[in-house]
């Protein structure tokens, strides 16, 4: 299980779930107006709903109306991770808000932290911040969070330790998942992208060549027929399960192989991404009753070991478009369009060949609307504008409550569920936002989103300076 589902499936059971919806039925409605006002209106209201219950604290709950904290201390994971999203809304007042508080974070803390989950969203974030203000202040935060976290990567692989204290530099491994020593896919290898825009502005190439010396430990350890497997131990380097797939776990593994290639001038990187890539469509693509899907398989035969689909994958069509493989990303997002249909929400997990959900629970995220917006924009097709006017009017009608918005227990009943998440802001209220926007407002083509929809601005990464800053050797 990918770590974030793993820690809002593991938090919210530490919570009450509302036995109804947690929304008054004065706040649902059947004519719900998507547009850039419409989502920006929300982004106020739920903002203003963290910052009245749950300021200082990692995340909202909105039904209980109060905050919660994944560590011992709060990390104001909220915050770093709505500040880009404020910013691209225009709400600058917000947005200064934030930027002060991050000034005012102090990064010495005795609180072990999970690498991958602080990397997408902490650091993401802290660098979205400079790349908007170009404030020195905040980019001094950023480097000092990134030396904090250096140390999970001194393993005898180069691949991190699952936690690091940020404090004293030591490690942890992962107590909720198997051997203490043992990752996911996943967790090992989504450094690319913020590492390399933190070495580009620290002018320090260590951060990079960090984050891919642990992406080449997990690609040079594929089997023998090209694929990667989800669990692997870091100081070994043996893979401990040999599942292989696109879901939460392995995803953003493939995502930074070509979203840091795009940024940044890496061949040797580019290169595994389209290995990559062609082995995906060789062993996962799964043709299914006229659908495209992709299946989980075995790393060693890529003989099919489960028919199944997690909303996570719903990244997929997003990265096949950007990639410029228009048909495979077109017939991807028909598959979730389709399966969202069916519900009116994406269950976490589906087994398409048995028809029948394994996870029903569904925690407001974004890949869907990502991919839908991806695609508005590459094809200028409106028929994606509708699918995201959808999205937008069901998560509405099932999701919307007083306070904000909420999980939900299960799509079938719409049960509502006491949490919302941080990528809620960096993310679903984003790709909602900016799918709506004019390219006056925001051009889609001038930027690349971290998987948790931090943008980075691309003519701020000027190529001369690139494989200098990043110790890319050609
Ligand atoms: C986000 O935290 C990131 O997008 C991550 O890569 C996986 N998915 C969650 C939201 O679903």
């Amino acid at each position: 299980m990918r770590l974030s589902t793993y820690f809002a499936v593991v938090i919210i059971g530490l919570f009450f779930s509302c036995q109804s919806s947690g929304g008054d039925e004065a706040t649902k409605s059947t004519d719900i107006a998507y547009s850039e006002e419409a989502v920006k209106a929300e982004m106020i209201r739920s903002w203003e709903a963290y910052k009245t219950y749950a300021w200082g604290d990692d995340v909202l709950l909105p039904l209980s109306k109060t905050g919660f904290n994944w560590y011992e201390e709060s990390l104001g994971i909220s915050p770093f991770d709505a500040y880009s999203t404020l910013a691209v809304m225009g709400l600058d007042d917000y947005a200064a808000e934030v930027e002060a508080y991050a000034l005012s974070f102090d990064w010495d803390k005795d609180v072990y932290v999970q690498i991958f989950e602080v990397n997408i969203r902490i650091l993401g974030g802290l660098l979205a911040i400079y790349d908007f203000s170009k404030n020195p202040e905040v980019l001094a935060k950023a480097i000092d969070f990134g030396d904090r976290m250096l140390p999970a990567f001194d393993s005898p692989t180069g691949i991190p330790y699952h936690s690091v204290n940020l404090r004293t530099g030591a490690t942890a491994g992962n107590k909720g998942e198997g051997e203490g020593n043992v990752v996911n896919t996943a967790q090992a290898a989504t450094y690319l992208v913020e590492f390399g825009v933190l070495s580009y502005y620290a002018k320090d190439p260590k951060y990079y060549q960090a984050a891919k010396k642990a992406s080449k430990a997990v690609f040079d350890r594929k089997s023998a027929i090209g694929l990667p497997g989800d669990y692997i131990n870091v100081e070994t380097g043996e893979w401990t399960n040999n599942w292989s797939y696109l879901q939460a776990g392995v995803d953003s593994y493939y995502e930074y192989m070509f979203k840091s290639a795009v940024l940044f001038p890496d061949p040797e990187i580019l290169a595994m991404w389209e290995f990559s890539l062609a082995k995906i469509n060789e062993y996962y693509a799964d043709e299914y009753n006229g659908k495209l899907f992709y299946a989980c398989v075995d790393m060693h035969t890529g003989e099919k070991v489960k028919q199944s689909m997690s909303l996570y994958d719903a990244f997929f069509p997003a990265v096949q478009a950007l990639h410029g493989d228009l048909e495979n990303a077109e017939r991807n997002m028909a598959t979730w369009d389709w399966l969202w249909n069916k519900y009116g929400l994406l269950p976490t997990r589906y087994l398409y060949a048995d028809d029948s959900i394994e996870y029903a629970n569904s925690e407001l995220n974004p890949e869907i609307v990502e991919s839908a917006y991806y695609l508005q924009q590459i094809t200028g097709n409106e028929k994606y504008t509708a699918m995201i006017r959808q999205y937008w009017q069901d998560m509405n009608e099932c999701c919307r409550n007083e306070t904000a918005f909420n999980a939900v227990e299960d799509v079938r009943t719409k049960e509502a569920k006491d949490y919302l998440a941080t990528y809620f802001y960096a993310e679903t209220l984003k790709y909602f936002y900016l799918a709506a926007v004019d390219q006056e407002v925001f051009n889609f083509n001038d930027y690349i989103f971290n998987t948790e929809a931090h943008p980075f601005k691309k003519s701020h990464f000027n190529a001369d300076s690139l494989s200098t800053y990043l110790g890319i050797i050609d």
